[in-house]
């Protein structure tokens, strides 16, 4: 394993912004062919895959139609080994998180956010551990671009500092798709710090605290953006998990994992602990 540093400007990043990106995590052909392999599961007619409950439009029979129907695919990561081995339990990444997470690391979550060209909608304004509502501020995110991202394509967006505020209740409004942070607070929050957009080509990786806050807009330009996401954790950090789906070991005592499929790590479960309380009125979405 390499041991892997942040930058100053990557450290001061992480402390006072909450987020800071790595240019080429990944060399951008690697980066290419994952997206070839996301790509491919999309216009399986049943990607057998756990998908959103929000298919997007337009769900017609062309191949550019089926690959426009979701937003996010999740759990696809442990089964796909030239993306587990070049990304989720890659050394370029698990050398990162080792910086701040230490010698044994399984991953959490996976998933894949797709926005496709003109159709491609918004992940509301959130903070993860507020819509895991496990109270945990110390796991380690980080999202990859496949697609160059960008302002016009719906790159993320971060308040800067918003990480320091702590975990903010969620709720859902008439509209929501999940869970969203209040859109009056985010409206104070913008005011107050401003949003900064984060802008990758194929292969940059951004890392960011389990509490900022983010949200990527809609996709109205002629370009695609595909990107993968996850999260690392510990075995100190995450003593309970509320959702069905298994952790996978990446490092353990700095040794690489390079099982494949990775081994499942076994973690102590509690219950679910229900919806999100529902807003009393629904303004618009914050942009
Ligand atoms: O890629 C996106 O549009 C949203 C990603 C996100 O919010 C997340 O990974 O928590």
């Amino acid at each position: 394993m390499n041991n892997w540093e942040p930058t100053k400007e990557q450290l001061a990043d992480w402390q006072t912004k909450g987020y800071f990106t790595i240019r080429g995590a990944i060399p951008r052909d690697n980066a290419i062919e994952l997206r070839g392999v996301i790509k491919d599961f999309l216009l399986r007619p049943d990607p057998g895959l756990k998908t959103d409950a929000d298919p997007m439009d337009p769900m017609g029979d062309t191949p550019q139609a089926r690959a426009a129907r979701f937003r996010k695919l999740s759990g696809f990561g442990p089964r796909l080994p030239l993306i587990w081995h070049h990304y989720y339990g890659s050394e370029a990444m698990t050398s990162v998180a080792r910086y701040f997470l230490g010698d044994t690391i399984f991953l959490k979550f996976n998933s894949c956010f797709v926005k496709p060209a003109r159709t491609g909608s918004a992940t509301p304004w959130h903070q993860d551990n507020g819509l895991w509502r496990d109270g945990e501020t110390e796991p380690f995110n980080f999202w990859m671009a496949l697609d160059p991202a960008t302002t016009e394509n719906g790159c993320l967006q971060f308040i800067p500092g918003s990480h320091k505020l702590g975990i903010i209740p969620h709720i859902v409004y008439e509209d929501s798709i999940h869970g969203e942070l209040p859109r009056d607070k985010v409206q104070q929050m913008i005011a107050d710090s401003g949003v900064e957009h984060c802008e990758l080509e194929s292969g940059d990786v951004v890392c960011w605290h389990s509490s900022i806050c983010h949200y990527s807009p809609p996709n109205p330009s002629p370009h695609g953006r595909i990107a993968i996401a996850g999260v690392y954790s510990t075995p100190q950090i995450t003593r309970r998990r509320q959702y069905p789906q298994p952790y996978y070991w990446v490092l353990r005592n700095g040794e690489l994992c390079t099982a494949f499929p990775p081994e499942q790590a076994d973690v102590t479960e509690v219950s679910w602990p229900g919806p999100f309380p529902a807003a009393e009125k629904t303004p618009a979405p914050v942009s």
